[in-house]
């Protein structure tokens, strides 16, 4: 009886709100100074086409620098030095590998060095050798699939013909592109051919971004490595067929909110969100049609092109189109995320980091939205990183991360939250970055009402987290207490835990105060 009672505040997960049942019909898609359509939107208004829209490429710190800008040059020459244009010398060593049926690892990285010449003796190409010859013969395809990339690469100018904005910090901003754009961009990501990306300088031009040249990816072989790379050239195998290319667009958004128009937290007056918690079960397959949380790296897609193999960098080989935000995306601040809409499910996984495997391709059959994006929202929103889990006990820091929530819950300007999914979500900032479950599951929780949107909480396989939140739910529920009261309740328990020699729980604490109020 007992556990009826714990279970009754919280919902089944099709009471929550998904798309496409909850989504509005878009206007027409149109550019604006703050929407960037990378593709010709009257085409697209009028014959549903996806043509690459005209214009020029512009060698300028607010925009991406691509290899195939008249500005972007090659040092060639020992003695005398003198300079090439850079997609010369890149097309050439691209559309020769091109023309090959077959192409071997070797063939890759001569073409990659000749134009890469800086690197030549420090980039390994150890880990793409050993792939390639351990790989079973079904398997073999690859060397096939090197030519179609060079040759996918190689059409850059076909593909992009204007400048790609960079997402830049403190601005709310976002592209959109088509799928075959996407492909085009990550072709040449695999050949390395993107300029001023690959120093590990500080100063360098490019440091506050993550980085998109997959040079790390074909280095220091390891059974990750082996995976990765399986999920990616399964990608490319994919969009390189003319059958199975993807046809779609797909917009990237980056969301800044200043800090005066954050909420003042301690004056909330909403109370704890619609909430289904399950320990079965992930936030991409039984969270489809919600805004999906991405548990990301302030560098979006984190490790993904080394060795990382957690939540984001898994998100990210099963929809590899993610990775290209890489490419546009600064450093997120504490008050921003970027959301990204309509990204394609390539492959299927099993495992968990060192247990993780590529299982084989996926069909993805969701539905498109009228900018014939696949309707599959994500939010990536990066936690702090707490060396030290004592450091998370603290008001500076829970503000931080109420707040970045909030970011990522909270409704664009043109959309009633009635007609926005709900938020699919877990323990976020609670594997790699160290945090407490049930301190984040609260903050989340609380950004969430405050957002008005309901909740799917999934614990991965965390039975005891699953029931010590539905039972939290439960009391916050039966109390009707506020978001308010719940940061006043914060405020209160990190300074006992501050003086604490030892852990003290958050709920037992929360529970044993709201009991020991109530019988004052
Ligand atoms: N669905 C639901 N829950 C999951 C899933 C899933 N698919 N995968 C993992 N979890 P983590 P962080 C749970 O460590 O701590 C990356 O390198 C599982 O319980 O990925 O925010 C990023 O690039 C896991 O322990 O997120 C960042 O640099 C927990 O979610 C950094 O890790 C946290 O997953 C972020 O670390």
């Amino acid at each position: 009886v007992r556990d009826e009672e714990e279970k009754r505040s919280c919902c089944s997960l099709s009471e929550l709100k998904k798309v496409p049942q909850c989504h509005v019909e878009l206007e027409q898609l149109s550019f604006s100074r703050t929407h960037n359509v990378l593709i010709d939107v009257n085409e697209f208004n009028h014959k549903r086409t996806l043509t690459p829209q005209s214009g020029h490429h512009v060698w300028h710190s607010d925009f991406v620098k691509m290899p195939c800008s008249p500005e972007s040059l090659i040092k060639t020459g020992w003695v005398t030095s003198s300079e090439q244009s850079r997609w010369e010398v890149v097309s050439e060593q691209l559309e020769s590998l091109a023309k090959k049926t077959t192409a071997s690892v070797g063939d890759v990285e001569k073409a990659i060095k000749k134009y890469n010449p800086k690197y030549e003796a420090q980039w390994s190409f150890d880990a793409l050798h050993t792939f390639v010859k351990k790989s079973p013969k079904e398997e073999k395809y690859y060397m096939s699939v090197f030519p179609k990339i060079a040759e996918l690469a190689s059409s850059l100018p076909h593909y992009i013909k204007k400048a790609i904005p960079l997402l830049q910090k403190g601005q709310t901003q976002s592209i959109t592109l088509s799928q075959g754009q996407i492909a085009c961009l990550l072709a040449n990501a695999f050949y390395c051919t993107f300029p001023h990306r690959n120093s590990p300088n500080p100063r360098a031009e490019y440091h506050n971004y993550p980085t998109i040249n997959f040079n790390s990816l074909f280095e220091k072989w390891s059974e990750r490595k082996r995976e990765k790379l399986r999920a990616l050239l399964h990608y490319f195998h994919t969009v390189t067929d003319p059958a199975t290319r993807p046809s779609g667009l797909v917009t990237f958004e980056r969301r800044y909110i200043r800090d005066r128009d954050m909420p003042n937290w301690r004056s909330c007056k909403e109370t704890v969100p619609k909430l289904h918690v399950t320990s079965a079960g992930c936030i991409e397959e039984q969270g489809a049609g919600m805004l999906q949380v991405d548990f990301a790296c302030n560098m979006i897609g984190g490790g993904v092109l080394g060795s990382g193999l957690v939540q984001e960098e898994i998100l990210f080989l099963m929809n590899p189109e993610l990775i290209v935000s890489r490419l546009f995306t600064e450093k997120l601040g504490d008050n921003e995320c970027l959301f990204i809409t309509g990204s394609q499910q390539f492959s299927q996984y099993s495992g968990y980091s060192d247990t993780f495997k590529w299982v084989g391709p996926h069909r993805d059959n969701i539905e498109r939205d009228e900018w014939q994006r696949l309707h599959r929202q994500i939010v990536a929103m990066d936690a702090l990183h707490f060396r030290n889990q004592r450091e998370q006990y603290n008001m500076k820091q829970v503000t931080r991360e109420l707040n970045k929530a909030y970011c990522g819950f909270k409704a664009d300007d043109n959309t009633h939250p009635d007609f926005l999914p709900d938020i699919a979500t877990g323990n976020w900032g609670c594997g790699a970055f160290n945090g407490d479950h049930k301190l984040k599951a609260l903050i989340q929780l609380m950004a969430a009402a405050r957002a008005k949107r309901g909740v799917a909480f999934f614990t991965f396989n965390n039975l005891s987290l699953e029931r010590e939140l539905k039972n939290m739910h439960h009391l916050l529920v039966t109390l009707r207490t506020t978001v308010g009261e719940l940061y006043e309740l914060l405020v209160d328990y990190c300074a006992v835990t501050q003086l604490a020699h030892t852990h003290v729980d958050l709920f037992d604490w929360i529970r044993n105060t709201l009991k020991h109020r109530s019988q004052l």
